[in-house]
């Protein structure tokens, strides 16, 4: 009864939701200089094109110990949905129109060094998403200035994975509302056995109007940075194995994705499932990844669709094509990377170390986002040691709100949810934690430093919800 335990869980993890908002940018921060992007531009680097992130193996793979990468923020002008606005990207040095930034693909166990410009007419920072790097090396308490500032990161991610990487300064939501994001992959060995691989990142944008109180929501849904028809095919054959890599983007809405036949979740926020699910439908909150296998059969073409559960959402079409002469029967890809383990000895994980309680409140300065009821930076932080476990309940006091709860420096293993254990193991670095419910997380940081733990409903997170875990 593994399905009915994971199911759930996954289940659960989308359910609720933010919003994101894509507004004009903010007034103290207009452009002062503009760039258009040519959509004809293809990228060169990865051979990737702005609306199909597919990734070619092959032609990624260098045995350079060190990958350098030039990493540009611009401001460009953008269209959709029939209106153009302003908006931020990661691009690089030709200003490719990478519509859901730029991806930045390693192999195992390659360094990277990142040299970052930042020509936005507003300061910022990285954080990389879901990897557990050196503290001065990520995010927060790093200050990218604007028009031209520069910073080089020097990182070796510890694991392979889907990943993102984003802006932490705040307000947060200001700068990945407004594009500041984009995808992230170390490449695993078993990553060779797929036929396609392909990202799939997740936004919605506000266009037409504007919505949301609590947060910020968009009207416009887009899958690597395009919407409607301009979403571009994935086209397989019968001999193919794809890989699907799901990455949700947007700063507060919740997702449901909806597939036409049974595909396998392999990997939750990057780190492979103990036992992989299969399911054909996953919702992804703010600022999770799901990585997915898709194996389609039959003797005629077809044309099918995945699609998400708005009206005025979006569908990413499938152009299924048989080819008789094709031998290679693809079957489902048996993981034999496992995530790390943590050593518990005689601990009892039935009983928290930490108490996280996340709540909202009215107050003279409006509503406020509160954990253990108070507003970052007046929240508790947390001292914890280097190299041991502990045990972390995430409890949802909010009736109308889901919280993706996220933390920086380590991945977690989820122990239990709403009081019932997990029996297969299911490693995170966000978990959606539902109206009235509680969540039981078991941790252990390999790096000193102070990391953030936060909701990635970033309206959340401006407005309170976060504090500071302080590993020594
Ligand atoms: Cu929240």
């Amino acid at each position: 009864m593994i399905i009915k335990k994971i199911v759930p869980l996954l289940t659960l993890l989308l359910v609720g939701a933010g919003c994101t908002k894509k507004e004009s940018l903010p007034e103290n921060s207009k452009p002062e200089t503009q760039s258009t992007v040519n959509k004809t531009n293809k990228g060169s680097e990865n051979k990737i094109t702005p609306g199909l992130y597919s990734l070619d193996y092959p032609s990624l793979v260098s045995n350079d110990p060190i990958k350098k990468i030039d990493l540009v923020i611009n401001e460009i002008d953008y269209e959709l949905d029939g209106k153009t606005f302003k908006r931020w990207v990661y691009t690089d040095k030709n200003n490719t129109p990478y519509y859901a930034g730029m991806p930045l693909i390693l192999n195992k166990g390659q360094q990277a060094t990142i040299n970052v410009t930042n020509n936005t007419s507003a300061d910022t920072n990285i954080h990389w998403h879901g990897l557990a790097l050196p503290n001065d090396q990520d995010g927060p308490g790093l200050l990218i200035k604007k028009n031209g500032g520069t910073f080089t990161y020097n990182f070796t991610p510890d694991y392979t994975g889907t990943y993102w990487y984003h802006s932490h300064n705040r307000p947060v939501r200001d700068q990945v509302d407004n594009g500041m994001y984009g995808p992230l992959v170390i490449l695993d060995d078993t990553d060779k056995t797929y036929t396609n691989d392909q990202l799939l990142v997740l936004d919605d944008w506000v266009v037409n109007n504007e919505e949301g109180h609590m947060q910020v929501e968009g009207d416009v849904d887009t899958v690597n940075g395009l919407t409607g028809q301009d979403i571009e095919p994935i086209t397989v054959t019968n001999g193919d194995k794809t890989k699907l890599r799901l990455v949700q983007a947007a700063t507060a809405k919740s997702t449901t994705l909806y597939f036409p036949e049974e595909v396998l979740i392999t990997h939750t926020d990057g780190m492979p499932l103990e036992k992989p699910v299969y399911t054909k439908e996953i919702t992804l909150a703010p600022g999770e990844r799901y990585d997915v296998e898709m194996i389609l059969s039959g003797k005629q073409d077809k044309t099918l669709e995945i699609k998400n559960d708005r009206d005025q959402g979006f569908s990413i079409p499938i152009n299924y094509r048989y080819d008789a002469k094709q031998k290679n029967v693809p079957t489902f890809t048996k993981s034999t990377t496992t995530p790390k383990e943590i050593k518990t000895g005689d601990k009892d994980l039935t009983k928290p170390d930490i108490f996280v309680e996340m709540d909202s409140q009215m107050s003279s300065n409006g509503h406020e986002w509160t954990i253990n009821r108070e507003v970052f930076p007046d929240t508790e932080s947390f001292d914890l040691k280097k190299d041991k476990p502990y045990v972390i309940r995430f409890k949802n006091n909010n009736h109308m709100s889901n919280h993706p709860m996220h933390i920086h420096g380590a991945h977690f293993k989820v122990l239990s949810e709403d009081g019932v254990p997990l029996t297969d193991a299911i490693w995170k670095d966000t978990i959606d934690v539902s109206p009235n419910g509680y969540t039981d997380i078991l941790i252990q940081f390999d790096r000193v430093g102070e990391w953030m733990l936060h909701c990635h409903i970033l309206d959340h997170e401006d407005g309170g919800m976060m504090t500071t875990i302080n590993v020594a």
